[in-house]
């Protein structure tokens, strides 16, 4: 594995870099019991896009980070898998919109999260990046949850009024969405509940999408909050995108 995944010429480069990527967190222990399971559901949705950045799905990552740069206060959630597969490239967002990131994870445990703050911080060093790193001492709770995963950092998740949370699950982007905040999720099922409850959905890989946001903060003019968007028609227009992709297969 770790050989076919320092090939960039393998015809399955990306998809096993992924999974190497998660096998170091696993190893590092920042990963869920059931994040390996959520990744093969994520990868099985890949297969039907033709595993690339659809139309909509650009315009919807487009739209996500002109809410990030409009936002008062914005802040990046991360979970374990989103901080496995992309961890550097998050932080070099936050680092550029200038907002913080807040470690908020489903299956929270101090071993988990130590284990994810110290290797956000080690990337932070390394990159010199400007970014506070939040999420070990939760002093807040996210209203209509239960248990640990309602943790969340005032001056963080809980006060701010844009939150792009790749990964999340239904139950907490409902509750996000309940406190009145802008949400910006990436979920590669169009059908999931955070899908199609989240303000803006980008139905496309995460590590596809954050690229694609870095791109764009590095082209002038950045894009602009389109008051047309409809979260609703993003989704259907990939759901037509499938069905084209899969019948002319
Ligand atoms: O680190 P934690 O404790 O917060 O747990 C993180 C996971 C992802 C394990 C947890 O949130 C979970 O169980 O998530 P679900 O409910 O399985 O949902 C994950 C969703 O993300 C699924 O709909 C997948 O299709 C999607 N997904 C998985 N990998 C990717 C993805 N979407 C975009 N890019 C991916 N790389």
């Amino acid at each position: 594995m770790v050989e076919i995944a320092a090939d960039p010429t393998h015809p399955r480069y990306q998809s096993l870099l992924m999974r190497h990527r998660l096998e170091e967190a696993e190893k590092k222990g920042m990963l869920a019991g059931s994040a390996l399971i959520a990744h093969g559901r994520g990868e099985a949705f890949d297969y039907l896009l033709g595993e690339q950045t659809v139309p909509s799905a650009l315009k919807a990552t487009h739209q996500a980070l002109a809410y990030l740069l409009a936002a008062q206060r914005p802040v990046i959630s991360l979970n374990g898998n989103a901080v496995a597969l992309a961890g550097k490239e998050l932080l070099h967002l936050a680092d550029q919109l200038k907002c913080p990131v807040e470690i908020n994870i489903f299956y929270r445990t101090p071993e988990r999260m130590e284990a994810l703050l110290s290797h956000l911080e080690q990337i932070k060093r390394e990159e010199s990046f400007d970014v506070e790193i939040l999420g070990a001492n939760p002093d807040a709770r996210i209203p209509g949850l239960e248990g640990p995963r309602a943790n969340c950092v005032r001056r963080g998740i809980f006060d701010s009024d844009v939150v792009f949370v790749p990964l999340e699950d239904g139950d907490r982007c409902e509750a996000l969405m309940a406190m009145g905040k802008t949400v910006l999720v990436v979920d590669l099922n169009p059908l999931s509940r955070t899908a199609q409850m989240a303000s803006v959905t980008m139905v496309d890989e995460l590590t596809r999408v954050v690229a694609n946001m870095n791109i764009a903060l590095t082209n002038q003019p950045h894009p602009f909050v389109d008051d047309t968007f409809q979260n609703e028609d993003a989704l259907s227009a990939v759901l037509v995108h499938i069905r084209d992709y899969i019948t002319s297969a």
